[in-house]
């Protein structure tokens, strides 16, 4: 059984969230995925989620490919994560290209391409133009 792990904010969740989701799921047998925490999306966003953790993890969950789901409270944890749910591979975009290079010491580590033309930014966009 191959664990697979990954993490994201999803907010908005979107197609190119499922693809990610998708692609990552066929790494392994197993999903599991860390939803930022209101706190860590302040922290790296500078502002508030548009849907609040309760709502973006019980999204995720409800996805076929997603196994489990917890919240991920820092960047930092990634190594405690990887242990404590029994990741064999760590998988990102490519947006975080390297980033995440220090896990290699943990599991095997892999960025994919982005979804190209879809982001919540532009989702946002599209929904004020309205
Ligand atoms: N993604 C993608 N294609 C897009 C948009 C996003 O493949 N068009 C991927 C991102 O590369 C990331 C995942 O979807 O792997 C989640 O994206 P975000 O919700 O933007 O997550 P982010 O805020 O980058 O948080 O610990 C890491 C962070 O929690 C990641």
């Amino acid at each position: 059984m191959t664990t697979v792990i990954t993490f994201g904010t999803f907010d908005v969740l979107h197609i190119g969230h499922l693809r990610i989701l998708e692609r990552a799921k066929a790494h392994g047998d197993r999903l599991v995925v860390g939803v930022s925490s209101d706190a860590l999306n302040m922290s790296k966003k500078g502002r508030n989620p548009i849907f609040s953790e309760t709502e973006r993890t019980a999204l995720i969950q409800a996805l076929e490919v997603v196994d489990e789901v917890f919240i991920e409270e820092s960047l930092e944890l990634k190594a405690d994560y990887v242990r404590q749910y029994g990741a064999d591979v760590l998988v990102m975009g490519d947006d975080w290209a390297g980033r995440f290079d220090w896990i290699k010491e943990y599991c095997e580590v892999v960025y994919l391409p982005r979804t190209p033309s879809i982001s919540t930014t532009a989702v946002i966009e599209k929904i004020s133009k309205l």
